[in-house]
């Protein structure tokens, strides 16, 4: 079984509406050459999604990079891990050297784009990768994309307006940490103020439907952090942070390495930790 440590995509690198894009940067030192071909490969195959309409732009000054990390920092299993620190806004997608792995990349692109990750199921956004699964995206992973195109950050639950059930799920959720949770608008990895601004900057004032919209909220912080295994498949863990965090998803053991430390740089050098 194979891991992938996730973390989460900042939303910040996202321009909403149908010019959905993704600013980046490559770094192919450390590992095989063609990263990125391989790359370009993961990022045809979510672009081809009918309705998905999303481009991907090489950008020296991108504040995402996909790079390879330290080989001799992650487990056998590990393939591939996407740290964000904050204050600062780098997102860093680091993949294991000694074992590229397309579905790794795809992945770990699904996170770029904002999409939450999926335990226990066959998407592409499940953290960890099952025998046969996660090499094609699946129809909930088109779904999941089409849907993150349509509908502004603001509306948390996907109903096409921003309102009272909208703030509900952010009270709701407030203060969480976690992985691209729908209700950090921000993109920063955590639910507080910043979130609830930007949510009262898009709000509609009216009174609030007798019917609730569907619950329509994904990525329960729960199943994002929780460690649950079942026999021979997934669990998540999520290790979160003031400063940064990371979201690892494996095979069921703890690590020892902190996922920030998988790219072997010096804490401090990198400016944060
Ligand atoms: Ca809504
Ligand atoms: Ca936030």
């Amino acid at each position: 079984m194979r891991r992938l440590w996730g973390a989460l995509a900042a939303s910040t690198l996202i321009v909403g509406g149908a010019a959905f894009a993704v600013d980046y940067r490559l770094n192919a030192e450390g590992g095989p050459g063609d990263l990125g071909e391989r790359v370009a490969r993961a990022f045809e195959r979510w672009a081809a999604v009918e309705g998905g309409e999303v481009r991907f732009n090489e950008d020296p000054a991108a504040p995402a990079v996909i790079r390879y990390g330290d080989g001799t920092r992650f487990g056998p299993d590990t393939l591939s891990l996407t740290v964000q620190r904050t204050p600062e806004t780098e997102t860093r997608v680091l993949l294991n050297p000694t074992a590229p792995d397309e579905r790794a990349l795809l992945h770990e692109v699904g996170l770029l784009l904002g999409l939450a990750p999926a335990p226990l199921t066959q998407s592409v956004m499940n953290p960890l990768l099952g025998p046969g699964a996660g090499a094609e995206l699946t129809p909930a992973d088109e779904a999941a994309l089409r849907a993150r195109v349509a509908f502004a950050p603001e509306d948390i639950n996907q109903d096409g307006v921003v309102d009272f059930y909208d703030l509900a799920a952010l009270a709701a959720a407030y203060g969480s940490r976690g992985v691209n949770l729908p209700e950090d608008i921000t993109g920063d990895g955590v639910v507080d103020g910043a979130d609830l601004e930007r949510l009262r900057a898009a709000y509609v004032f009216g009174a609030p439907a007798e019917v609730p919209p569907e619950a329509a909220v994904e990525g329960d912080p729960e199943a994002m952090t929780g460690g649950a295994m079942t026999g021979g498949a997934m669990t998540g863990g999520a290790l979160t942070g003031e400063e940064g965090r990371a979201d690892v998803a494996g095979g069921g053991e703890a690590d020892a390495d902190a996922p920030d430390d998988l790219d072997g740089a010096d804490d401090a050098a990198e400016g944060g930790l």
